[in-house]
């Protein structure tokens, strides 16, 4: 007998739960205004979603995944990227998309059932929200295979969750990336959950991160919770794909801080005080820490940081409450070129009726 092939996964961390440095920090973790700057995108990204948890159960949006706990992976993931890259994104990517120039007012719209709101009309290079589970790995395949033949030197990233790893979907778009060789980062963003499959029951695979290695392409798993690990990862990840066209997927791993969405409870199967168990990894108390070390982060800044935050999130929600509400025959609109004559009638219908959609 002999061995043929030998794989590994890496595991990167830089800040450990305490806050303390692990491991070489990359360039930008030296520059505190670059982390303070993650610092203030997570403490946004975490009070407008509790305010979108808070529309939802007063009746003003319809549903919404919760980011909550996971702020580190979309926060991190976003800031590694660069304008020019193609994004595919899923729907729990709301920290990647405010950071590439989506507004926040544009999600609650979507959410809110109004499809204006997922045409990113001033943020061109992000692809609109896909909800089928593994369905975004295979597009961003097509864009890749597309950047590639089109010679433009960008690359594109998306992100699937740890249940959707198990799609045939995300196999082949995989496949196809590393036999073509296309500029593409696949983000497996691992909260642990899959509505309410564990990942313990998802796949018997060690890691999520080694599927990449079928696939004839590095795999790495990155602490979601560290979010200077995930940008500087991602950073890497995305330069190679841009400038050697080499696949790479990253397995973030965070713990999922919420239901699975507004529509589920989760405490009918998530076992008593494991959320709190995990809640001591959370990513934004970890940098806190890690500032407050570094003597750049006091209990003044928090506050005024706080404040100034939270009004940025009230503007925002005021614009969607203000937005002219869609027509509800605009349900027909993006479905077809021309319009079947059956589905004239319905619209027809509809109008006659009258009525509107949100509010
Ligand atoms: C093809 C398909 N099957 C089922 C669903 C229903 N569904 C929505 S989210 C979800 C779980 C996805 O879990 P995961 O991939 O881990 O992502 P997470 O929501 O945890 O971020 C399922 C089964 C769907 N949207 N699409
Ligand atoms: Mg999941």
């Amino acid at each position: 007998m002999e061995i043929v092939a030998k794989f590994e996964v890496p595991y990167y961390q830089y800040l450990n739960h305490e806050g303390n440095v692990v491991a070489d920090l990359p360039a930008f973790a030296k520059d505190t205004q670059e982390l303070i700057k993650l610092y203030r995108l997570m403490v946004l990204n975490r009070i407008f979603d509790t305010k979108a948890i808070a529309l939802q159960r007063t009746g003003k949006i319809g549903t919404y995944p919760s980011t909550r706990g996971q702020e580190g992976v979309f926060v991190g993931v976003g800031a590694g990227m660069a304008k020019d890259d193609i994004f595919v994104p899923y729907y729990r990517d709301v920290g990647i998309l405010v950071q590439r120039g989506v507004k926040f007012s544009d999600i609650l719209l979507y959410w809110g059932g109004d499809e204006r709101g997922n045409c990113f009309a001033s943020a061109k290079n992000n692809f609109p929200y896909s909800v089928p589970v593994g369905s975004q790995p295979l597009h961003a395949a097509g864009v890749a295979t597309a950047l590639k033949i089109r010679k433009e030197k960008h690359a594109v990233l998306t992100v699937t969750g740890d249940g959707g790893t198990s799609e045939g979907d995300f196999y082949e778009a995989m496949n196809v990336a590393g036999v073509w060789k296309l500029p593409v980062v696949f983000v497996v963003s691992n909260n642990q959950w899959a509505i309410s499959v564990p990942r313990s029951e998802q796949t018997a695979a060690q890691t999520l991160a080694q599927k990449a290695i079928a696939a004839g392409f590095a795999g790495e798993q990155v602490d979601g919770n560290d979010v200077i690990a995930v940008r500087d990862r991602t950073e890497v990840a995305m330069k190679k794909a841009r400038e050697q066209n080499e696949p790479t997927l990253l397995e973030i791993i965070s713990y999922r801080q919420s239901d699975h969405t507004t529509a589920d409870d989760a405490s009918r199967y998530e076992a008593k005080g494991t959320r709190e168990t995990h809640w001591a990894h959370e990513p934004i108390m970890r940098l806190k820490k890690y500032l407050e070390k570094l003597g750049v982060w006091d209990d003044k800044k928090e506050e005024s940081l706080q404040t100034e935050c939270a009004a940025e999130i009230e503007k925002t929600v005021a614009d969607y409450l203000q937005t002219e509400p869609a027509t509800v025959e605009s349900l027909f609109d993006y479905l077809y070129e021309k319009l079947p004559k059956i589905y004239e009638e319905q619209r027809d219908q509809l109008i006659q009726l009258g009525g509107q959609s949100h509010g």
